[in-house]
């Protein structure tokens, strides 16, 4: 039963935000990983997405191929295509353009470019320097506005040379992307440092939720819902309230993601955008989104999912949770 203490426009609200959620499932999402052989491209993506989905080890590439990785979280497909030796200097190399226009021909839309690369390092390997340069011929240069720079191995660094590093080398990294997008898009480039063997970044920090952040804030916006939907089971708002989440689901196998006080405000923005965007509500705002999740209690929910027959179940159950914490 729907309470009925809720406000009509409110309670409308929130069956619209629950069926658009529901469409967003059903989209898909695209991630191409470009850098050095060995840099943690796959162990990065395997860490956001809390499942193993690329191979991780040390394959030293003999020529460029291209490796796309489908999978599925709650129900969300999505792909990951790796890149193995584009960023290398490989004796026998190929022909790079051939290898750009089958990424090209057989990818409808890529979602969010990462372009990883060690975080210990200090310069721009010229390897490194021929990829952002094939990447940047072989699609249009915007491409570069659908980016993030990943800088792996944090753990190498130590508390003090951390500030530092990070500023340098996402410096010197957007430089060189800036020959080919210019210094606007380049400047724009969100950077990252993570640690995969690590919870924490040299400057104590979670790593996990800010990737998760600037992933979800940089991605188009058409594949941004479904990776929503696929990872928010995992979302660990600043102050969770736990007695919300009453739909049966499981334990998260994956890690989850912890978001501070800003991420948690930069991820409500952007999922309120694309409701926003989508919804056929009529002028909303994100105050009145606000306030229909937060309306929206347990059996409201049941309801509401368990209209035209379908279970919804976990995934819906933990939006609604994040949400509640989220807008809370
Ligand atoms: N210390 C440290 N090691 C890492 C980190 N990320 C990855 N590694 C290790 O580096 C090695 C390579 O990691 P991968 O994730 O396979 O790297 P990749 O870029 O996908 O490599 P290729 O697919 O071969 O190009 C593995 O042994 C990882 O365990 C990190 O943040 N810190
Ligand atoms: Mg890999």
């Amino acid at each position: 039963m729907l309470d009925k203490n809720l406000p009509e426009e409110s309670k409308r609200l929130a069956e619209n935000i629950a069926e658009q959620f529901k469409l967003e499932r059903d989209k898909e999402f695209t991630f191409l990983l470009v850098g050095r052989s060995g840099v943690g491209k796959s162990s990065t993506a395997n860490s956001l997405m809390g499942k193993k989905i690329a191979p991780v080890g040390k394959f030293e590439p003999t020529t460029m191929t291209v490796e796309r990785y489908k999978s599925e979280i709650g129900g969300v497909k999505f792909t990951i295509i790796d890149t193995p030796g584009l960023c290398d200097d490989l004796e026998k190399k190929g022909n790079d353009y051939e290898y750009l226009e089958r990424i090209r021909l057989n990818t409808s839309r890529i979602d969010l470019m990462w372009f990883v690369t060690e975080l210990d390092e200090n310069r721009v390997l010229s390897d490194e320097k021929r990829g952002i340069k094939l990447i940047s011929e072989a699609f249009n240069p915007k491409i570069w506005e659908q980016a993030i720079i990943v800088f792996t191995c944090a753990d190498k660094v130590s508390p003090e040379e951390y500030p530092e590093f990070l500023e340098k080398r996402t410096e010197l990294i957007r430089k060189e992307i800036s020959t080919y997008s210019g210094i606007a898009i380049a400047n724009n480039i969100p950077s990252i440092a993570v640690s995969n063997i690590k919870e924490f970044t040299p400057d104590g920090e979670r790593w996990l939720g800010e990737l998760y952040t600037q992933v979800y804030t940089r991605m188009a916006r058409e594949g941004a819902g479904a990776f929503f939907m696929s990872t928010v089971e995992r979302i660990q708002p600043p102050k969770i309230e736990r007695e919300i989440v009453y739909v049966p689901s499981p334990p998260p196998t994956a890690p989850a993601i912890y978001l501070n006080e800003r991420q948690a405000g930069i991820v409500r923005n952007r999922t309120v955008d694309i409701i926003i965007q989508s919804t056929e509500a009529g002028a909303v705002t994100g105050q009145m989104i606000g306030e229909a999740i937060g309306s929206i209690g347990g059996p409201v929910v049941s309801e509401l999912l368990g209209k035209g027959g379908e279970v919804v179940g976990g995934t819906v159950g933990a939006l609604v949770g994040v949400w509640k914490g989220i807008f809370g």
